[in-house]
């Protein structure tokens, strides 16, 4: 029997030693001191030892037991506050490293451009506007003077909803809706997303953006036109621009006109970058069409009005000297944090 004690002490102890965590030790507790545990047992076995020697064998058995409680007992702190100090140690941070940097975006080179011409305009009295990009036929075609079967139709080919509703071409309808209800005078500049089904290439895109001004007032003249541009085209691309004027035909104005501005790389003498012309066209603009006023019930001999139409990816191209289009669309934000 006290061989056998022994045994048992001596097993309880080595495992009790090995035992890496808490569930461990329990087991190991039950295992040896609990109600059907191993000393329990060597007890319950008494009967089978002399009378004599009962007493003394049985204050083994409680010393054994006491011994053991002991040990699991400080096996349990030691675990516990390992078991702490791995935590501590896996939650501690380290104030010395230095910060996650926050990736912060980037303004589009685009709204770059549009800040910039809304600066300018708003700098000379103008409204910002804003319009439906999904339009009335009526709006986008008809109030500006282009019929139904007017060739500027295939021109500006789009996306239709129904029959009367589409993707606006262009953001003159915000004007047109402008005309209709705001008081005169009108001093306003309608930038948004317009559509047409194009397809995509380095200088087309079936969905880029507009800017439309337009100034209707008593006396408006050509030369009010002429001199609002310039400004704009000095203030855009540098004070020695210089802008010319070229005949050319809109429905919505008459009389119209390109204008190009002085190549603000080589400033007119001729560069790879005006492709030797000392010029590039920046836009269409011309004395609105007295239809176009009639049709929005504006009194053409009371009132006259110019208007220009800019897209706004080609200033953007032109000002940040981007040589394709679909790098605008791309959101790569490596190229978009150049601008
Ligand atoms: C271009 C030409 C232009 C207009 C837009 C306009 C609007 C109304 C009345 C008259 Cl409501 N005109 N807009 C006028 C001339 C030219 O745009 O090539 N844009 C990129």
């Amino acid at each position: 029997m006290k061989e056998k004690l022994e045994g048992i002490k001596k097993e309880a102890l080595a495992l009790i030693e090995n035992a890496d965590k808490m569930d461990k030790l329990n087991e190991v507790k039950v295992a040896y001191l609990g109600k059907k545990g191993q000393l329990t047992a060597l007890l319950k076995g008494m009967k089978n030892i002399a009378p004599e020697e009962r007493p003394a064998f049985g204050q083994m058995v409680n010393e054994v037991r006491s011994h053991l409680e002991n040990v699991l007992d400080e096996k349990k702190t030691a675990l516990a506050k390992a078991a702490r100090e791995a935590q501590m140690k896996a939650e501690c941070i380290d104030v010395t490293l230095p910060a996650r940097k926050q990736a912060a975006g980037h303004r589009h080179p685009n709204h770059v451009a549009l800040d910039e011409v809304e600066r300018i305009f708003i700098g000379m009295g103008y409204e910002v506007v804003e319009g439906p990009e999904v339009e009335y036929d009526y709006y986008n075609f008809e109030a500006l003077n282009i019929p139904a079967n007017h060739p500027a139709k295939d021109e500006q080919d789009t996306f239709y909803i129904t029959d009367k509703i589409l993707l606006r071409t262009q953001t003159s309808p915000v004007q047109v809706r402008t005309m209709e209800k705001h008081p005169l005078p009108i001093r306003m500049i309608a930038p948004g997303r317009v559509f047409r089904s194009d397809e995509v290439d380095a200088t087309h895109s079936p969905s880029f953006h507009q800017i439309e001004g337009m100034v209707i007032d008593k006396n408006i003249t050509f030369a009010d036109l002429k001199g609002t541009l310039q400004q704009f085209a000095k203030e855009m691309f540098g004070e020695d621009t210089k802008v010319k004027f070229r005949p050319h035909h809109f429905p919505f104005t008459e009389p119209s006109a390109e204008v190009d501005v002085t190549c603000f790389k080589c400033h007119g003498k001729g560069c790879r970058f005006c492709k030797g012309e000392g010029w590039i066209e920046i836009l269409g603009c011309g004395m609105i069409h007295p239809r176009v006023l009639e049709m929005s019930g504006i009194d053409p001999n009371e009132y006259s009005g110019f208007a220009f139409g800019v897209g706004l990816e080609r200033i953007a191209l032109l000002k940040y000297e981007i040589d394709d289009m679909r790098l605008l669309y791309e959101n790569d934000i490596r190229f978009l944090k150049q601008f």
